[in-house]
């Protein structure tokens, strides 16, 4: 496996350090912040030749069917789309997964989130809304390593993905061995004096823990 880390970008990195980065990455996660910052159409630019595999709009998606497939189509260079999984399925989810599946593009779902106020109160109903749709993969905060196990244990094969690590406090390499299947990290690697090496050090740490 090349690497189980996805770049949390939230903060432009030129175009030379992604380059130097796309070998050590899975896949690379823009956020709004990002796309505020440099609007669409330098952000395809930025992403347009990267190799990795993954390209994955964070925009938590939470609206009627119609508004989220217009941010899509809007941002069609990517790969792979959030979506919150609270807002239900008629008329939302299933529309979103419906065009996604025709535009052969990836969902994820929000499934648990990774800061200290997020209620495990509606876990049933986001358990029953992730069934219905049927993502590619879940997003599971790496500070909750019981809900990932727990997850993984009720979806089989679902790809989970976990924030919340480095900056949030949560350990490289714990989100993987409770059983996720990438760690998703920004700060830690873009605000680092030197991107590369920081992801590269992860990275090590990440398969040192998986290995032992
Ligand atoms: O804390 P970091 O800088 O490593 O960034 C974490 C990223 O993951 C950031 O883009 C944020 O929007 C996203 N995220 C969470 O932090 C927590 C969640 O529950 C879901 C996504």
């Amino acid at each position: 496996m090349k690497s189980r880390v996805i770049l949390a970008m939230d903060k432009p990195l030129s175009y030379q350090i992604l380059k130097e980065m796309e070998n050590e990455l899975y896949g690379i996660k823009i956020g709004l912040p990002l796309v505020l910052d440099l609007g669409v159409h330098k952000t395809r630019e930025l992403l347009n030749d990267l190799n990795v595999e993954e390209i994955i709009v964070d925009f938590k998606l939470a609206d009627i069917g119609f508004i989220m497939k217009s941010i899509v189509e809007k941002l069609s260079f990517a790969s792979s789309f959030i979506a919150h999984s609270f807002i239900g399925v008629k008329g939302a989810l299933d529309e979103l997964k419906k065009y996604l599946d025709a535009n052969s593009k990836n969902l994820y779902l929000v499934a648990v989130m990774s800061h200290e106020g997020w209620s495990t109160l509606f876990t049933d109903y986001i358990k029953n809304v992730i069934r219905e749709i049927s993502p590619k993969g879940i997003v599971v905060g790496g500070t909750k390593l019981d809900s990932i196990t727990e997850y993984r244990k009720d979806f089989g094969k679902m790809t989970i993905i976990s924030p919340g690590m480095g900056s949030q406090g949560a350990s490289y390499g714990d989100a993987v061995c409770a059983g996720a299947d990438y760690e998703i990290i920004g700060r830690s690697i873009y605000n680092a004096e030197n991107p590369f090496a920081a992801l590269r050090t992860i990275n090590k740490i990440i398969e040192d823990k998986v290995m032992n």
